[in-house]
């Protein structure tokens, strides 16, 4: 029995040597509301197909780790009711024959081990405000400083404590670049008020990069921050009402654990009259266009 199933198409671009990216599930089933989670779910796919790039979106369908979807798998992980897995719920969603959409970290972790290299999100986890007592801090960190792959998101979500993360981010020895700009993206935001110390200006850059990490030895994941264009950003002044708003109604819900994440965005949706999920899902499609670009230039160098 092999402990993971690896779609025809992603295993046949994976031997051929072209560009493959892996999509996670976690957004689509609990990130982004019906019905537009299935729509952006075969957008992301469709965008990276016409670049000539395979998808592989990422879940647990009754047990079996998926790389790479069918059209009805990803139909299932808009439609139904899945539980949010991360690495740590593998082997039980395996052992109990249970579905799971997949976070960063259990996508970082299962594209790695079936040789993807490039992924695309939306914003990563990272660490909660008041992480300092409630010790909530993502399991993506983490993972990402244990396994090969090149995260592209807009930072991440500005729920957190951004200036925390990045200082996991330094401890867990995660490579963070910007593309194009030393600003640390805030998410729905352009720029975080963080700087970053590099920032690549092509996906060639991006890959040399990734082939001096191979070079090294090193086996973490690299942060490839990209920030949604100025036009496309929410309101800052907006931004921060809702937010205000978001944390309260979070205090007042008592949401614990991996309930928070889901929560937030759920609520600030609601609370934006959709503005913040049209921002969402630009960023997220921007991310996915350059992942495409990254894996193409990643699909020519590598050995
Ligand atoms: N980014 C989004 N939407 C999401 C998430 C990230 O734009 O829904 C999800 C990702 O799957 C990420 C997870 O891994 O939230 C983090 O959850 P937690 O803070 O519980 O680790
Ligand atoms: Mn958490």
């Amino acid at each position: 029995m092999t402990a993971f199933h690896v779609s025809a198409e992603v295993a046949d671009a994976l031997a051929d040597g072209r560009p493959v990216v892996a999509l996670e599930s976690t957004i689509i089933s609990h990130g982004l509301p019906r019905p537009r989670n299935h729509e952006a779910a075969i957008e992301f796919e469709e965008i990276l197909r016409e670049k000539g790039v395979t998808p592989a979106t990422i879940a647990v369908l009754d047990g079996v780790p998926q790389i790479g979807l069918d059209a009805e798998g990803v139909r299932r992980i808009a439609e139904e009711e899945l539980a949010k897995a991360s690495v740590r719920d593998l082997p039980i969603l395996a052992a109990l024959g249970r579905s799971g959409a997949t976070t960063v970290a259990a996508t970082a972790y299962l594209a790695a081990l079936a040789g993807v290299r490039v992924f695309a999100t939306g914003g990563l986890g990272g660490v909660h405000r008041g992480a300092s007592s409630t010790f909530d801090e993502s399991a993506d960190l983490p993972t990402l400083a244990e396994n090969p792959i090149t995260v592209v998101s807009a930072g991440v979500k500005s729920v957190l404590d951004i200036p925390a993360t990045l200082e996991r981010l330094e401890t867990l020895s995660v490579p963070v670049i910007g593309y194009r700009t030393t600003a640390f993206p805030a998410f729905w935001l352009r720029e975080s008020g963080y700087e970053l110390d590099w920032k690549v200006d092509s996906a060639d850059e991006v890959a040399a990069v990734m082939a001096a990490r191979d070079g090294l030895g090193s086996t973490s994941g690299i942060v490839l921050a990209n920030p949604v264009p100025l036009e496309q950003q929410w309101d800052p002044v907006e931004h921060d009402r809702v937010l205000a708003t978001a944390f309260a109604a979070a205090d007042a819900a008592e949401v614990h654990g991996k309930a928070v994440t889901p929560f937030l965005l759920g609520y600030i949706v609601e609370a934006s009259g959709g503005r913040s999920l049209e921002v969402n899902l630009d960023l997220a499609r921007n991310n996915v266009r350059v992942a495409a670009e990254v894996a193409t230039a990643w699909a020519r160098i590598a050995p």
